[in-house]
C-alpha cells in the first residue's frame, strides 16, 4: 500500500519536474527471458522460465521438433524427459508465431504463441502437455 502511494507520488513529481513520462516507457513490454536464444522457441520445466531454478536449463528449438520424448531436461543432475513436462514457454522467434502440440509430430490440440511473447505458467490442459513444437512456417495447424 505504502509502496504504491510512493510510486504514484514519484511519477507525479517526475512529470512536474520535467523528467517526462518517456523514462517509464523505455523498458520493453515483453523482453525475452534470460538464456532464450533469438530465433528460438524456448521451453522450461517449471514456471517463470526456469528449470530446477535455472533459466539456462531450457530446451529450445528452431524450425520444429517432432517429439519431445527424445530430449531431456536436467533437474538436480537427473535427466527428465521434456515430453509432457513443459510449464513455461517463450517464442523468441523473429518472424513467425509458433505452436506447441499435445502429441508428437504436430498431433492433437495445439496452442499458438505469438512471436516475442510467452507464458510464464501454462495452465489447465496445457500444463505438462506439450509433446512437439513447430514454428508456424512448418505446420499448417496455426
Ligand atoms: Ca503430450
Amino acid at each position: 500500500m505504502s509502496k504504491k502511494r510512493w510510486t504514484i507520488r514519484g511519477m507525479a513529481a517526475g512529470v512536474i519536474a520535467g523528467i517526462g513520462v518517456a523514462a517509464f516507457a523505455v523498458a520493453p513490454a515483453s523482453a525475452a527471458p534470460s538464456n532464450c536464444s533469438s530465433g528460438a522457441m524456448c521451453l522450461w520445466m517449471d514456471s517463470n522460465y526456469l528449470t530446477d531454478g535455472f533459466s539456462v536449463l531450457n530446451f529450445e528449438f528452431q524450425y520444429y521438433h517432432t517429439d519431445f520424448a527424445f530430449v531431456d531436461w536436467w533437474e538436480s543432475g537427473t535427466a527428465v524427459s521434456v515430453d509432457n513436462t513443459t510449464s513455461s514457454v517463450y517464442n523468441n522467434g523473429n518472424s513467425y508465431n509458433a505452436a506447441l502440440f499435445a502429441n508428437p509430430r504436430e498431433g492433437g490440440y495445439h496452442k499458438t504463441f505469438v512471436k516475442k511473447t510467452g507464458q510464464s505458467q501454462l495452465t489447465g490442459y496445457w500444463n505438462d502437455r506439450a509433446s512437439s513444437g513447430y514454428f508456424c512456417s512448418y505446420t499448417s495447424a496455426c
